[in-house]
């Protein structure tokens, strides 16, 4: 039906319409009406587009929604509206929401340009005035979604290193700025470790540097999938790494890190068919304590790898 109604029978314009919808099925859009008549159309029009879809009848019963659901992408919302109209919803919405993280269209029926501008000028991505035809409308939405993915898209890549996909430095110390923030109210303990594999010059001497990429990603596996979603594993340079397991005591983070010291010790690198090789990483490791700077955390754990590595490699110090 999108399709046909644009009257283009571009092949090409086809193909990228389904792209476009089967991306659509993966973003939460909140519709935010008084008028049931309109949340009705505009569900329909934005199921339609493979959109999941939720309504609410006005703005605070839309702020309540997206405390409960953290994971909507754009917020479609009427101006004249009883409780908090539209503006102060975007209001609301923008003390938490930057736009690269959520959209905003207003929809309004006064032809007054100033509530527009107003909109733009609180954060609004875009504006529809009424009336719009299904076309316009499923444009201006599918254009702020696109704008959006794009985004997160850029900002996914800026904090990830490029051969791993494990956090970069750069976006390393920017989360934990934040989260040294909250442990300082909460008082909660975490551990910095730094992860150096063992003895990697002869791999890469023995195998070439293609090799070695595929060892330094191998490893980062195993980082990732022995810790949890909270914690942060970070490439900081060619063959090391850093671990941040958050919210944990010393017994607890030396488990973890044993297991992952073992996990590395039993994999098998296969190189071919009749050939693979073993390889290790030595850890060191520091509690952060709350008077502790970052810096000093990172350097005490770094301390520990330097003794780890004379100690005979292939181990952990605290
Ligand atoms: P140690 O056990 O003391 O850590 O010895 P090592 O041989 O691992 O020594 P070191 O950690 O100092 O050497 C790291 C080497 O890793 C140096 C460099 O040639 C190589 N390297 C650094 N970055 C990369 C990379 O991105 N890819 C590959 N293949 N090699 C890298
Ligand atoms: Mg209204
Ligand atoms: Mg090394
Ligand atoms: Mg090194």
């Amino acid at each position: 039906d999108y399709v046909n109604k644009g009257g283009v029978d571009d092949i090409n314009y086809i193909i990228q319409t389904i792209q476009r919808l089967e991306k659509n099925q993966k973003h939460k859009v909140l519709v935010v009406d008084d008028s049931m008549v309109f949340r009705k159309m505009m569900k329909e029009m934005l199921e339609n587009l493979f959109y999941n879809v939720i309504t609410v009848a006005h703005g605070e019963e839309a702020v309540g929604m997206l405390t409960a659901h953290s994971d909507i992408s754009l917020v479609i919302t009427d101006y004249n509206m009883p409780v908090m109209n539209g503006l102060e919803l975007t209001n609301e919405i923008r003390k938490d929401y930057k736009k690269s993280e959520l959209c905003i269209i207003a929809i309004s029926s006064n032809n007054d340009e100033e509530v527009n501008a107003l909109f733009l000028k609180h954060g609004a991505n875009d504006y529809i005035k009424k009336p719009f035809s299904k076309e316009e409308f499923s444009c201006r939405i599918n254009n702020s979604i696109e704008a959006l993915e794009n985004i997160q898209f850029i900002t996914n890549h800026a904090n990830r290193d490029f051969l791993t996909g494990l956090y970069n430095r750069r976006y390393f110390f920017q989360n934990m700025q934040e989260y040294i923030e909250d442990t300082k109210e909460s008082g909660e303990q975490f551990a910095v470790s730094m992860i150096d594999i063992d003895n990697f010059k002869h791999i890469n001497d023995t195998y070439g540097h293609d090799i070695g990429d595929k060892v330094i990603t191998s490893i980062s596996e195993i980082l990732r999938t022995n810790t949890s979603y909270r914690d942060i594993v970070a490439r900081f340079g060619g063959e090391e790494f850093c671990v941040v397991l958050k919210n944990i005591n010393k017994y607890s983070a030396s488990d973890i890190l044993e297991r992952l010291r073992q996990e590395v010790e039993k994999f098998n690198f296969t190189i071919d068919a009749n050939k693979s090789i073993k390889f290790t990483i030595s850890i060191g490791v520091s509690i952060h304590d709350d008077d502790d700077t970052l810096e000093e955390t990172i350097n005490q754990a770094d301390m520990m790898l330097h003794g780890a590595k004379q100690n005979g490699k292939n181990r952990i110090e605290f």
